[in-house]
């Protein structure tokens, strides 16, 4: 049962004709209040009125987070900065931040989408959410906070870090939904265990996590050491964070909040659109906001959408799992690897633990990807033939599922450094002008 049938139960063609108005709104209300988008519909030549489908919106320009960065703080605001009550930003790893800017509403319409977010995951008002993701300019915290409070749950605003106590306030105030990152999952989980915390004889049953790519091996991983559900959250600042897609107890794709953001598919390099099914680029515009209401945002992130009946009922669009980022794709032998696809093969082998990094490095004009994952503590400690054997085991496997050569070094247990928020999987060790 969803939260709010009348939005995510609505008939698809009614709730694409409430998107198309919406959609006009939008571009509407930018064109008029935002001088960087009136530029880019005069330069592309299109009026708020010459929308009158849906597919209309492939007409529209582009946003990328360049012009964000351009724009900062508040280039793109398109109310005056007394009707904004909230600003959040997002560093990024690079370059300057970029900003969130809320009004009243906007804020409303966020706790709304967050709250169908928890509903969907399983949380009822008489659950104890402990929320360990980052509290602050970062979307996670507050933004799982609002949902929590919106739902009536009881909120535990840990944040993130101090994973020790993390642990003793879950044991002590009886938490029974855990939201943060699946890599700081891990973390709690691993930390949990050597402190000899079996956290699935405690009362947690569901994880809401996000913020970051992961495989449904992992999903798997860290629902057997907690004894959990583990549930996923999707969404980015330049949306207003998290609360864009969430998965409902089917498990089997996020259900992206439709009455709110308009979804696309695009080839990323002919940034044409691609029929449902097809992987490609997430592109979204989203529809409701006021103060930074954001037209075909390409995300960066991979991934194929689906309309579909779902065993929930709720009639939403469905998108897969976000395989990649397109920055987080390596060419390797002239094939494309993400992260979550060496995560998923690193899974399937029993002798490693859940912890791994890859290194990217030069050899000529090649790359060349080194992965380090750590062995369990009994195979690390049964000596260097024994690792070496284990070594020998992945990369036959990488090869054999994916067609690429890759090093791999077992690294003693602990030795990669231990997630709280967004894990570091990928280091880029190629002289700069080859990345
Ligand atoms: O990570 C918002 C968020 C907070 C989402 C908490 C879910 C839970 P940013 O820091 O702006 O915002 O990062 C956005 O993170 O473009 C994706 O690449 C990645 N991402 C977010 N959720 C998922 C997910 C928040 N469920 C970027 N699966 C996005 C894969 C995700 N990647």
């Amino acid at each position: 049962m969803p939260w709010n049938d009348e939005f995510e139960c609505m008939p698809v063609e009614k709730l694409e004709q409430f998107k198309l108005e919406k959609l006009k709104e939008t571009v509407a209300w930018v064109a008029e209040k935002v001088p960087f988008y009136r530029k880019k519909f005069e330069e592309a030549g299109i009026r708020a009125e010459d929308i009158t489908s849906l597919e209309d919106a492939a007409k529209l320009p582009f946003t990328i987070k360049e012009d964000l960065r351009d724009e900062y703080p508040f280039g793109l605001c398109a109310v005056p900065l007394k009707d904004v009550v909230r600003v959040h930003a997002s560093s990024g790893t690079t370059g300057k931040p970029i900003t969130g800017p809320y009004t009243a509403d906007d804020l409303a319409q966020w706790t709304e989408c967050m709250v169908r977010n928890f509903y969907a995951a399983g949380a009822r008002p008489e659950d104890i959410v402990q929320n360990a993701y980052g509290h602050g300019l970062f979307t996670g915290g507050l933004g799982f906070h609002q949902g929590a409070t919106g739902l009536g749950c009881t909120v535990v605003p840990t944040s993130a870090g101090l994973t020790e106590r993390q642990i003793t306030l879950m044991k002590d105030f009886g938490a029974t939904v855990l939201c943060c990152t699946p890599s700081y999952a891990l973390t709690i989980a691993e930390r949990a265990e050597e402190l000899g915390t079996d956290i699935r004889s405690l009362p947690l049953k569901i994880g809401i996590f996000g913020a970051e790519p992961w495989s449904g091996p992992m999903r798997q991983e860290i629902e057997d050491r907690m004894g959990i559900k583990a549930m996923e959250a999707y969404g980015l600042t330049e949306l207003g964070g998290p609360g864009v897609a969430f998965d409902c107890e089917a498990q089997d794709g996020l259900h992206i909040n439709e009455d709110h953001y308009l979804a696309e598919i695009v080839d990323p390099q002919t940034l044409e659109p691609l029929p449902l099914g097809e992987k490609g680029e997430l592109v979204f515009t989203a529809l409701q906001r006021r103060a930074m209401p954001i037209i075909r945002y390409r995300t960066k992130d991979i991934t194929s959408l689906r309309r579909e009946p779902c065993a929930c009922g709720r009639t939403f669009l469905k998108m897969n799992k976000v395989f990649g980022r397109t920055d987080d794709m390596l060419i390797i032998s002239g094939v494309n690897v993400f992260p979550s696809q060496i995560e998923s093969l690193l899974l399937e082998i029993e002798e490693v633990e859940p912890q791994y990094r890859m290194l990217i490095r030069k050899k000529g004009y090649l790359d060349q990807l080194k992965i380090q994952v750590e062995g369990k503590t009994d195979v690390y400690a049964a000596g260097e033939k024994k690792r070496f054997e284990v070594e020998g085991k992945i990369a036959a496997h990488i090869r054999g599922s994916m067609g690429i050569s890759v090093e791999v070094e077992l690294v003693e247990p602990k030795f990669i450094a231990r997630s709280e928020g967004k894990a570091l999987r990928v280091v880029d060790e190629r002289p700069k002008q080859f990345r």
